[in-house]
Parts: C-alpha cells; sequence; structure tokens
C-alpha cells in the first residue's frame, strides 16, 4: 500500500460545476448514471489526462459530450481511471452498476434493515461512481432516484425535492436539487420505509425551516429527544457564532448499521441510531448526553466542515477539532459547565494521551497516511478541540470571535487549509500565530513541571515552568509549544489573591487580577509574583487550559487543600484525582512488595468529607469521588502493571464501600427518595443526583455487603428509567452468577426487540470482571441476537471486551490477545473500518511486561501474516509494529 503525502498535494487538474446522478435503486445491481461538467482549471497542462477515483464498481459506459470513449481512451487502475486526450471543458456521463445489499462495509451505498442509505466521507463517494472523489472539488448536485414506491415510501437526497411523478411502470422517480456546491463526501441519498416526526424551526431573520427526522416505524415514539436537541443547536449557532442555517429543509435519518457515530451530509445527515433514539426506559442519561452532543456537532458541520470544508484531508481538524470545540461549548452552556469539562478531559486522557505516546502517534494535522478513514482519531477530534480552545484562551472570547466571523466571510464556498483559519484570527486581530501553529505539527504530549518558591521576606512567589516534549514516531526533535496556563494563587482562607508579576507596570492589562493566563513559550518560563508575604497554594491549569501533562509537585496537604477550597471546580477536581492516582500508585508499589494494603486515613477522611456536604453538587461529587480509569492509570505508568492496576483499584473501591457503608447508605437513600415518584426528566439537577446514587451503589456492590447488593437488585428491577436499572445491574454483573445471570436474563428478555438496549446487555457482560470473563465473551459470540455485520454489536462486545476489561483481555494465557487477533482478521474481509478500529488495544503492547509485550507482538504479527489485509488493518498494525 501507498503512503499519501501532504507535501505531495496538487490542486486537480480539472473541476467539476455540476453533476446530475440518477440512481435506478435495486438491492443488489443499482444502475447510477452521473453527468457532469468538468472543466479544465487554469494552470493545467492541456494534456492533462482527466483522473477519476472508483472503487468496486462495474464500469457500463463512459461518454464525453454524448460520444462514447472507448477503452483505448482510458486506464482502469486499482481505485482509478485515467482518461486521456479531454477536451478543455466537456460533460462526462459515465454509467455504473452497484451491489448495495453486498456491501458489508457499510461505505458507499449499502443497505441497513433493508434500507438503503449511503456514507461517503472520507472516499466513499467512489464505490458510487467514477468521479474526482476530493474535497477540493466542489460541485452542484442534481439527484433523480427511482424505486418502488410500495418498497420505498421515502427517497431522499441532499437539498430540495423539485420534481416527483410516478410513472406507466409503477416506479417513482423524485429529483433533488441542492444548490450549494459541495466535495462528494457530503453527498447522501436515503431511501426506504420511514417514519416521519416533524417539526419546525424559525431562523433570526425569521425563515422558517422544515425539521425532519426519519426512523424506522418501531421507533417513532424515541424522536423527541433528538428533534428538541436540533432546534437547540440551530438557535445557539445563530447566537454564539451568527450563523444561521442556510436551506428549507432539515433531514436526519437513523439506521442501525453505521460504521461511527453520525454523518453531516448538507441537509441530509445520516445517524447511527445510538445517537438519535431515546426513551426514559431505553436510553441512560449517557445517552442522552450523547445525542444532544451528536445532533449539534453534526449541525454546527453545516457552516464549520460544509460551506467551508477542507482542501485534503490532511486538514481534516480544520473542521473536526473545530466543531467538537463548538459542541463543548454547546453543550456547556446546557449541561454542567464543569461537569462536561471534566468529562472532555477524562476523554482526552483515556484515549488520546495514550494515542500521543503510542506507535500511531502523529499530528492533529498529519503528514502522511495510508489509509485515511484510520485518521478520524482522538488526535484530530479531542486535541483538535483543545487546539481551538486554547486559541480562544489566549486572545479571548472577542477576538476569537472576531477572528471567526472573518474566517466564515473569506472562506465561505472554499476548501481551505489549517493555516487559512490560524491566518483569518491572526489578520482579524492583527497577531502573530506562527510559532502557535506547532500544535498543528508537532505530535506528543507536552510535559510541564512545576517548580515554585517563596521568599517571605521580599514577598515574592516564583513560579517556573520547565517543558519538555519526547520524540515520536518521525519527529525526533522538537520545538517548545505555546502553552496558555489559567492559574491563579490560593490564599490560606481560602480566598484567590491579586496577582502582580515583577516588573509589570499597575495598569498592565492583567496586572493584579485573581485569575491569569500564563503563557509558557520557551522550555523554561519564570514568573514572580509580589505582595505575597505568605505562601500562597497555586491553581494552575485552570479548565484544562492546555492538553499537557502537569506535574504539579504539590504535596498532598496542598491536594487537600486545593480539592476543599479551589474556586475552580474543575482544579478542584483534577486535586481529587491527581490525589487518588498517588494512593494508587502507592498501592500498587506495595502489591509488588508485598506489602499489605492500607487505605491512607486523609484519603477516606477527604472522600468522607465530600461525600457528606450536602453544599455540594451531586454531579460533581459524583466526578470528584469516581477513581480514575484503568486506561488512564495504565497511561500514568512507563511500565504498565496489569494486575497492580487492577487489585489496587478494586481494594480502594471496596475499602470505600465498606469503610463507609452507612454514609453511603444514607446518601444513596436520600437520593433515591428525591427521585422517586418524580417522572424522568435529562435535566442537569436530576442527572447529577443519579449519577451519585450509582456511583455509592457501585462502592457498596465492590464491597459486597448485603445492604449495598439488596439495594442493586431493587433498583435493576424497578427503576423506571434506563439509568437507574442499568446503575443496578452494572453492580449485580459482578456478583456470582446466581445474583447475576437471573438479571441477565429478565433483562435480555424485556428488551430483546430493542437493538440498542440489547447492545447494553451485550458490553455489560463484556466488561464484567469474572474468572471465565473470556470464554463468556466467546459464548456470547454464538448468541443468535450477536453479529459481526453491525458495528454496534461489534463494539459492544469485542470492543468493549478488549478495550475495558483489562483483567479478560490480558489475561496471562495470552487467550485475550488471540481472541482479538482471530475477530480483526475475521472482520477485515467484511468491514475494513471497524477491523482496524479494534487493533487499539494491541497498540500499547511495548508497555507491558515481556511476556505480554511477546504475546501481543505474536498476535499482531500473525494478522500481518495474512495475504489480503485491508489498507485499514495494514497500516495499524505496522505502525504498531515499527
Ligand atoms: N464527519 C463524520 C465522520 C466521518 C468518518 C469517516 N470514516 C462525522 C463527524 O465527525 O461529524
Ligand atoms: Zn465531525
Amino acid at each position: 500500500p501507498k503512503t499519501i503525502l501532504l507535501a505531495e498535494y496538487a490542486p486537480p487538474a480539472y473541476q467539476v460545476s455540476t453533476i446530475d446522478l440518477e440512481f435506478r435503486l435495486d438491492p443488489h445491481a443499482t444502475r447510477v448514471t452521473a453527468t457532469s461538467r468538468f472543466d479544465r482549471m487554469a494552470g493545467a497542462a492541456a494534456d492533462a489526462p482527466l483522473v477519476l477515483d472508483g472503487a468496486g464498481l462495474r464500469l457500463v459506459s463512459i461518454m464525453i459530450d454524448g460520444a462514447p470513449v472507448g477503452p483505448d481512451r482510458y486506464d482502469q487502475q486499482e481505485e482509478r481511471l485515467v482518461i486521456r486526450g479531454v477536451p478543455a471543458g466537456f460533460v462526462l456521463t459515465v454509467i455504473t452498476e452497484i451491489d448495495p445489499a453486498g456491501n458489508t462495509a457499510l461505505e458507499g451505498l449499502y443497505q441497513s434493515n433493508g434500507i438503503f442509505c449511503t456514507q461517503c466521507e472520507a472516499e466513499g463517494f467512489r464505490k458510487i461512481t467514477y468521479f474526482p472523489d476530493r474535497p477540493d472539488v466542489m460541485a452542484r448536485y442534481r439527484t433523480t432516484i427511482i424505486g418502488d414506491p410500495v418498497v420505498l415510501p421515502v427517497m431522499l437526497s441532499n437539498g430540495n425535492p423539485v420534481a416527483d411523478e410516478t410513472g406507466p411502470d409503477g416506479l417513482r422517480r423524485i429529483v433533488w436539487e441542492d444548490p450549494f456546491p459541495k466535495p462528494s463526501y457530503l453527498f447522501a441519498l436515503v431511501a426506504g420505509d420511514l417514519a416521519l416526526h416533524e417539526d419546525s424551526f424559525t431562523t433570526i431573520s425569521g425563515r422558517s425551516v422544515a425539521l425532519r427526522l426519519y426512523v424506522e416505524p418501531r421507533n417513532a415514539d424515541k424522536c423527541a429527544h433528538a428533534m428538541a436537541s436540533l432546534k437547540k443547536a440551530l438557535a445557539w449557532d445563530e447566537t454564539a457564532y451568527g450563523r444561521e442555517y442556510d436551506l428549507d429543509i432539515y433531514m436526519i435519518v437513523a439506521v442501525d448499521d453505521f460504521n461511527m457515530g453520525a454523518m453531516e451530509n448538507k441537509g441530509l445527515n445520516v445517524f447511527n441510531s445510538k445517537y438519535i433514539l431515546a426513551r426514559p426506559d431505553t436510553a441512560t442519561d449517557a445517552d442522552y448526553a450523547g445525542i444532544e452532543a451528536v445532533v449539534a456537532h453534526e449541525y454546527f458541520h453545516n457552516w464549520t466542515g460544509n460551506r467551508i470544508t477542507c482542501r485534503d484531508w490532511f486538514q481534516l481538524s480544520l473542521k473536526e477539532g473545530l466543531t467538537v470545540f463548538r459542541e463543548q461549548q454547546f453543550v456547556a452552556d446546557h449541561q454542567s459547565a464543569a461537569v462536561s469539562r471534566i468529562h472532555d478531559v477524562r476523554v482526552l486522557r483515556a484515549a488520546q494521551f495514550p494515542e500521543d505516546a503510542g506507535p500511531t502517534a502523529h499530528p492533529v494535522r498529519p503528514d502522511s497516511y495510508i489509509e485515511i478513514s484510520n485518521f478520524y482519531t482522538s488526535t484530530v477530534y479531542n486535541k483538535g478541540a483543545e487546539v481551538i480552545r486554547m486559541l480562544h484562551t489566549l486572545i479571548g472570547e472577542d477576538a476569537y470571535r472576531r477572528g471567526m466571523d472573518l474566517y466564515f466571510q473569506r472562506h465561505d464556498g472554499q476548501a481551505v487549509t489549517c493555516e487559512d483559519f490560524i491566518r483569518a484570527h491572526a489578520d482579524a486581530n492583527d497577531l502573530d500565530l506562527g510559532d502557535f501553529f506547532r500544535w498543528y505539527v508537532q505530535a506528543g504530549t507536552p510535559e510541564v513541571s512545576v517548580d515554585t518558591r517563596h521568599d517571605p521576606d521580599a514577598g515574592t512567589f516564583d513560579v517556573t515552568f520547565t517543558q519538555t516534549l519526547a520524540p515520536t514516531p518521525g519527529q525526533p526533535v522538537k520545538q517548545p509549544m505555546v502553552v496558555p496556563v489559567r492559574a491563579a494563587l490560593i490564599g490560606p482562607d481560602g480566598a484567590p489573591l491579586p496577582m502582580m508579576l515583577a516588573n509589570e507596570p499597575a495598569d498592565a492589562p492583567q496586572a493584579g487580577a485573581l485569575e491569569r493566563v500564563l503563557v509558557l513559550s520557551d522550555r523554561v518560563t519564570r514568573f514572580t509574583f509580589m505582595q505575597l508575604p505568605e505562601r500562597p497554594v497555586p491553581s494552575l491549569l485552570r479548565g484544562f487550559s492546555a492538553p499537557v501533562k502537569l506535574d504539579t509537585r504539590a504535596e498532598d496537604a496542598d491536594l487537600a487543600f486545593l480539592m476543599g477550597h479551589d474556586d475552580d471546580p474543575f482544579n478542584r477536581w483534577e486535586a481529587a484525582q491527581t490525589y487518588a492516582i498517588r494512593v494508587i500508585h502507592r498501592l500498587i508499589a506495595d502489591i509488588g512488595a508485598g506489602r499489605p494494603l492500607v487505605l491512607p486515613l486523609e484519603f477516606r477522611e477527604a472522600f468522607t468529607r465530600t461525600i457528606t456536604d450536602d453544599a455540594l453538587d451531586p454531579a460533581l461529587v459524583a466526578e470528584a469521588l469516581t477513581l480514575p480509569g484503568e486506561s488512564y492509570l495504565a497511561e500514568t505508568m512507563s511500565r504498565i502493571d496489569v494486575e497492580g492496576i487492577t487489585t489496587a483499584r478494586q481494594f480502594v473501591r471496596r475499602e470505600i464501600g465498606r469503610s463507609l457503608e452507612p454514609q453511603l447508605i444514607a446518601l444513596f437513600d436520600r437520593l433515591e427518595a428525591a427521585e422517586a415518584g418524580q417522572p424522568y426528566a435529562f435535566e442537569t439537577a436530576a442527572v447529577g443526583r443519579r449519577s451519585l446514587a450509582n456511583l455509592c451503589l457501585a462502592y457498596l456492590g465492590a464491597a459486597g455487603g448485603a445492604a449495598g447488593l439488596e439495594r442493586a437488585e431493587r433498583r435493576f428491577a424497578t427503576a423506571t428509567n434506563m439509568t437507574d436499572a442499568l446503575g443496578g445491574l452494572l453492580v449485580l454483573a459482578d456478583q456470582p452468577g446466581e445474583l447475576s445471570q437471573p438479571a441477565f436474563d429478565a433483562f435480555y428478555d424485556r428488551w430483546k426487540d430493542e437493538p440498542l438496549v440489547v447492545d447494553k446487555w451485550f458490553m455489560v457482560q463484556a466488561t464484567a470482571s469474572r474468572p471465565d470473563a473470556l470464554d463468556h465473551v466467546l459464548t456470547l459470540m454464538e448468541h443468535p441476537a450477536f453479529s459481526m455485520r453491525n458495528p454496534n454489536r461489534v463494539r459492544s462486545l469485542i470492543g468493549a471486551f478488549a478495550a475495558s476489561n483489562p483483567q479478560g483481555f490480558h489475561a496471562a494465557d495470552g487467550r485475550g490477545y488471540e481472541f482479538l487477533a482471530d475477530q480483526i482478521v475475521a472482520l477485515d474481509a467484511m468491514n475494513p473500518q471497524i477491523a482496524a478500529r479494534l487493533v487499539g488495544p494491541f497498540k500499547r503492547w511495548r508497555r507491558y511486561d515481556d511476556r505480554r509485550q511477546g504475546m501481543m507482538r505474536a498476535a499482531l504479527e500473525r494478522i500481518m501474516s495474512r495475504k489480503s489485509l485491508s489498507r485499514d488493518v495494514y497500516e495499524m498494525v505496522t505502525k504498531s509494529l515499527a
């Protein structure tokens, strides 16, 4: 397979102004006629061949200006069609035939439960017809869909319907026209028997937009939350970014078989049903939150992605990082801002930090790839969003808005680069952002350590930051990054103190402020603060103002102080996490040395203070008392100690559950009573109460006492919403079979007709801690409800086991590794994108003990030895082994 390089980008020789597509739908033989107007670009050679992308197509015919083009004029290469001797301007007609029902890769045109749907990003359009399938070719689309109206009563494409007639042959022909030029990756077509849930929205300029949500008829009662989320998103983008929706119809279709979360096709989003369907009894609070966020995300792409798109796929973060940041701002404005920031950071640490530290580390703007599908990564998305957030922090909200306004004004209708984006912000505010751009080109997570020195006589407090950035594949040497550190200095009474820098005029912009943004731009940066006779406790990187690993070298006592006093809720949480990580690390060391395990008294006391303080927000309490996850804990160790992490973490959970049993029960009962009789609402306070109640239950369950288990059984059996039911089930899942199996059976029996709930059933079992974890997963693979064809199912069982059941997956006998390798190989023949995602848990193999390293490497080598690997899996495996 060939490596594609950013440095080799060349603009297309021919542009397309219009494309007329006709689909004669048939499950196994859909005929596609594409008629496009091409024009040679100024600067392209007169004999430049026409290069079209195409994959897995049956070519029926080619015509130029109505005259057939014979095989002597074109070459069919692997995924290309090259036509020689074309005029400067011409109309190309290509007829191809495709097999949607046989398309198991779920890219291009495929069927999901009989519904025809498309997924074209990044390079799926080439599986529909021969075309320059690259984002810098933007054309106006007109789409005719021909099908049997009895089987396919709903037939949709981008834009507006402009004609609709049923012919004497009984076939219906509907024509859609999208007035906005777009790249091929935003094309969409949907046809099937779908129920419509409709609403409308009046835009800020008074236009009425029809909002149409299409789902399978059995799901008609699960649309309300997605629709409400969509309306919030339209309204928010108008006020927060001054962006109005631009078509008269906004359509969303939910399908069960989908490779990722959703797709922002112009005017016709296609969604994984997981991110649309919700009813209180079938969906958890986390599902409701995911729906709100993803519906908004796809909507926000209308401006950041669709109206302004990427010049090439290296620029993917131009739309994804920016849109994730916009989504995060939207969520923070609608739910608890502190909790939502904590969630952003948890995701970043669990997924992106390991990526940045592993063999597939790449910059936010990668400079090479083998398969672009592999680059829809946490680095491009989540670190990309952190980069936009840092820009926002560095220049401030008003300057950021000026920069965004200029970006929209300057580039509307264009396909642009990350440089163009940063230039708009620099030009709008007369700033030099040259060094800041390193965040786009250098991979790896900077490590920042802090040294402080207080001089009581001089009243000065020095804070010295030292940053290092370790080498990553292909980048041995790095430049220092521009790191914005939001900071405060907390006085002994818990109040933040004025921050006055030495040698700073009293009227300097931030002089004397209670919180400042300190900018690190060198390897070592020192700040000296004045007028501080008593030593303050620094609160640094507030709100996680930069995606770095910060080592504050704080004393335990300072952490405990910040846990109780920091006025930045994120940092209060962070202090608790840092403290918990320390405690767990010490316990791991004790395990290794064979010392008896003891939960430190101060830790338990800090924990007790937090659960018994009624003044605190339950949601934040739940976050503060949730121990760092195993993946992030692994990330904090240079050599990952599988047993140590699990044993230490379990010990802390059990000890807390045991020693705080009365307090946890009292709190749980109080929270449950507050909820009793209330109808379910996805509303910040109620979500917080449910999450804290479930956390209490989890600790009680870890201790295994009768009072806790009784409550878990009761909650599971009597819950009226899925959040509570699952809270009970998760506790029962870790208990012996007499307790867990009846719960699983009852759950399946009740929900077997709801695929998204059955996914939960698989997932809870796949991640349960039980000695026979792998055998249980193997049994579940034989269950009639399991299917390798459905990505959600694969993720719920195989993906969840490999990524979130470390005891099972990393079992000392290595069978977990063999199992995963087998599944990757089996899936690769069906759906390479999903197969490549499953390589993830193998990527950190070099961080484990020698025995596990050997077994994981052998598993990767076994995959490599297969003859016909997809580009997707090939790239992930070779890079992991390199
Ligand atoms: N842009 C799509 C992701 C497409 C993934 C293609 N393999 C969804 C999103 O990020 O909004
Ligand atoms: Zn996106």
